[in-house]
């Protein structure tokens, strides 16, 4: 077992991404093959969280081009050169329908948990990962293997998340109401949630990992142009 090339990890840090984790994928796992029909013997997920992103995305020059996506395009360009250099094959999230299951993948991971917002809470990062890619080699590395941590929703006491929520668009029993919480944003521009969903804020895990304003708003604003 190795452990990914310090380039890789030194690259990934310089544009603003991480190794969240890693598996061996097995003949359970909805992993595709590589290119040429070949298996791959290791998953990196690749993500971010708080705010190591943000200022190499506002200073790219796909933030100021006026075209749609921004920070989609900025992942495929980044993370494609980093995986090109390293001998790693990239799929990404944005990329669908049908879309990749990187949530799945995430669980498989370890250290996870499903909350009742939909997003996965990490036992550290708390809600605030986003996965940007996921890397596959035919190579068996040290991170790619599960972790047996769990994440922290199923011991969370009194799940402060679900009573944050100011039009209660969250509960245990459903879930997480989409339309009720696109209603409430797009009422008013000045929602607080605009500057961060409150649900999300209300997670005492991660709590240094919180996207600031500008950002929280990028991503509200994304949120509501998929639906
Ligand atoms: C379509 C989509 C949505 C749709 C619908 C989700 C759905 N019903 O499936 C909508 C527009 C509602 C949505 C909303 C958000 N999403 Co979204 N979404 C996706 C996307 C692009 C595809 C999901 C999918 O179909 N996957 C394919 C299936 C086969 O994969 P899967 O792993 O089995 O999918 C699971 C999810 O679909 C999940 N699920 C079901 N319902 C919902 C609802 C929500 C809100 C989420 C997050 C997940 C979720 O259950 C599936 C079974 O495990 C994924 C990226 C991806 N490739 O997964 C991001 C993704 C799931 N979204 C994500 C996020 C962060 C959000 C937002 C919080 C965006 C934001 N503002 O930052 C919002 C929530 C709104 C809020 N107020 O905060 C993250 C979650 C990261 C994490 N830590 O878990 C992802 C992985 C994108 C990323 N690049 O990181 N999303
Ligand atoms: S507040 Fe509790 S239940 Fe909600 S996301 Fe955080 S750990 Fe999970
Ligand atoms: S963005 Fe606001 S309305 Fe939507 S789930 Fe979060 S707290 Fe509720």
């Amino acid at each position: 077992m190795e452990n990914p090339a310090a380039d890789l990890t030194d690259s990934l840090a310089a544009a603003g991404f991480f190794v969240l984790g890693g598996f061996s994928p097995g003949p359970g796992d909805p992993v595709p093959v590589m290119t040429g029909g070949r298996h791959p013997k290791s998953l990196l997920l690749v993500g971010n969280t708080g705010p190591t992103l943000w200022p190499r995305l506002t200073s790219s020059p796909e933030f100021s081009d006026n075209r749609s996506a921004p920070l989609d395009r900025y992942t495929k360009r980044t993370l494609s050169a980093i995986a090109g250099a390293n001998d790693f094959e990239a799929l990404f999230p944005f990329e669908g329908p049908p879309f990749h299951p990187f949530q799945q993948w995430a669980q498989a991971c370890g250290g996870f948990s499903q909350s009742p917002m939909g997003v996965l809470a990490h036992h550290h990062y708390g809600p605030w990962t986003g996965f940007r890619a996921a890397l596959l080699s035919e190579q068996t590395f040290d991170l790619a293997t599960r972790s047996d941590v769990v994440g922290p929703c199923e011991t969370c006491s009194g799940k402060p998340c679900i009573a944050a929520c100011p039009v209660g668009a969250l509960s245990i029993e459903n879930g997480y109401d989409v339309p009720k919480c696109r209603d409430h944003l797009a009422g008013t521009e000045n929602a607080t949630c605009w500057s961060g969903c409150l649900a999300r804020r209300a997670c005492p895990i991660g709590e240094e990992h919180h996207q600031e304003p500008a950002n929280a708003r990028f991503h509200m604003g994304s949120f509501m142009r998929l639906l």
